[in-house]
């Protein structure tokens, strides 16, 4: 099993990735420093659809793997055979690009009172990206696959583990076949190695450890990864079966082969005892006002209220802005790009009268799911769902309250004397 002390190493790791980064992302610590994590410096992330590169949060748990373009090759293993140099994956088929949002399932972590372990992520991990490269199917067709049935896909991560573990994560095979790709580019660059150099997996709309980086072997199977599912040692099941799994203090999750749904949110509503992290459950945070500085208002000039909403698998239906602390709410409009997997924007002219305010958004998906007020204290498990409450889970997973990332913004008047007319 993975060990539980800091790394020589990481910290030095963490600031090269700052440093590329060009000061876009801040650093976020777990307390033992088992993750590289970086986030979002700036709500302002959040009112623009694409992210680049420089602002798209970074999270693993491994060293990042030294790796060659070209003499990269992903395994095809399981129900098929094959192994796939990177060159013919990105000349031997279709290129195509997806939108993606990438939720961090820890997301919102720290916004778990009593805290629960590892990163403490506010609302930082989470980014929209356009991801260039190959569909799924059109490489697992070639090789004699067109339909899922009931199958799963596991992912391997050529990453160093610092235990034993295989990092591996499964999806449905149906899922796989619908909207997957093997990515090479990131937003049209090459992409960068603490993001997956030289292939990843993306999983449109998924938690962004379904999104395996540094690919290299694809393994179709009848069940999810269970132990002893690899030809290879150590831990097989760890990223699967017992992490990034949502569950009440003290349990250990059980392993299932397979789940009636993979909808997180049907999961969480009862579906799967112990829900795993695949769809993102929906959220949405305001970008602008950013609540840094006061805000200046002239008369009749309305303040633009910006943001992103987003639904994993669903659709965003509808989303609410409230400007005093939640007693009100109007509804926002959507604009902008639509892509399934992708966050929407969405925006509300704001007449403001100078003061202090308190500012939600709220998300309902499309299938009538809206985020609840408040996480729960670690007692109420699904009970909380009855009360518009996120159920706090020992693992701080999927959490989508909308109190926790409100925003304190203050609207002052315009002086008009020192202005330039
Ligand atoms: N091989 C491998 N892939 C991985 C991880 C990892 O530790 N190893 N971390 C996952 C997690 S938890 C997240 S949130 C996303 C983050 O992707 P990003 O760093 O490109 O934002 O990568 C996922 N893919
Ligand atoms: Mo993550």
């Amino acid at each position: 099993m993975a060990t539980e002390s800091p790394r020589e190493g990481r910290h030095e790791e963490i600031e090269a990735i700052v440093d590329r980064k060009a000061g876009g992302v801040s650093e976020t610590r777990d307390e033992a420093d088992k993750y590289t994590v970086v986030g979002a410096a700036d709500r302002r992330t959040y009112a623009n659809w694409l992210t680049p590169i420089e602002e798209h949060f970074v999270c693993h748990r491994n060293d990042i793997p030294d790796a060659d373009a070209d003499d990269w090759t992903v395994a095809l293993t399981g129900h098929v055979e094959g192994d796939l140099p990177l060159s013919e994956i990105e000349e031997s088929y279709p290129t195509v690009a997806v939108a993606h949002t990438m939720e961090c399932a820890g997301n919102g972590r720290g916004q778990h009172r009593p805290e629960t372990g590892s990163v403490q992520w506010g609302f930082e991990a989470a980014a929209t990206a356009f991801w260039t490269g190959t569909p799924v199917s059109s490489i697992l067709r070639e090789h004699g696959v067109d339909s899922a049935d009931g199958r799963w896909l596991t992912a391997i991560g050529g990453d160093p583990a610092d235990g034993d573990d295989v990092f591996a994560r499964s999806i449905p095979l149906s899922k796989a076949l619908d909207d997957c790709i093997l990515a090479y580019e990131m937003n049209g660059e090459a992409l960068p190695r603490e993001h997956g150099y030289p292939v990843r997996l993306i999983v449109p709309g998924w938690y962004g450890v379904n999104n395996v980086k540094w690919v290299e072997e694809l393994r179709i199977m009848d069940s999810m990864v269970v132990q002893g599912s690899l030809d290879r040692d150590g831990e097989h099941a760890y990223w699967q079966q017992t992490a990034y799994r949502m569950h009440p203090e003290g349990v250990e999750p059980e392993t299932n082969e397979t789940v009636e749904t993979a909808d997180t949110w049907d999961q969480l509503e009862g579906a799967v005892e112990h829900p795993y992290t695949f769809d993102a459950t929906v959220m949405s945070v305001i970008g602008t006002p950013s609540g840094e500085e006061p805000v200046p208002v002239g008369a009749d000039e309305p303040i633009e209220v910006r943001g992103v909403a987003w639904a994993g698998d669903e659709g965003v239906d509808r989303v609410e802005v409230s400007t005093d602390g939640g007693d009100t709410w109007v509804d926002a409009d959507l604009f902008g790009p639509e892509y399934a997997g992708a966050w929407r924007l969405f925006r509300y002219d704001w007449d403001a009268d100078p003061g202090e305010y308190r500012m939600y958004s709220r998300a309902t998906d499309d299938r009538g799911r809206r985020q609840p007020a408040t996480i729960s204290g670690p007692d109420d498990w699904r009970d909380a769902l009855d009360d518009e409450a996120f159920p706090w889970n020992e693992g701080g997973y999927a959490a989508n309250a909308y109190e926790p990332n409100g925003v304190d913004v203050a609207v002052r008047e315009t002086d008009e004397s020192s202005s330039a007319e």
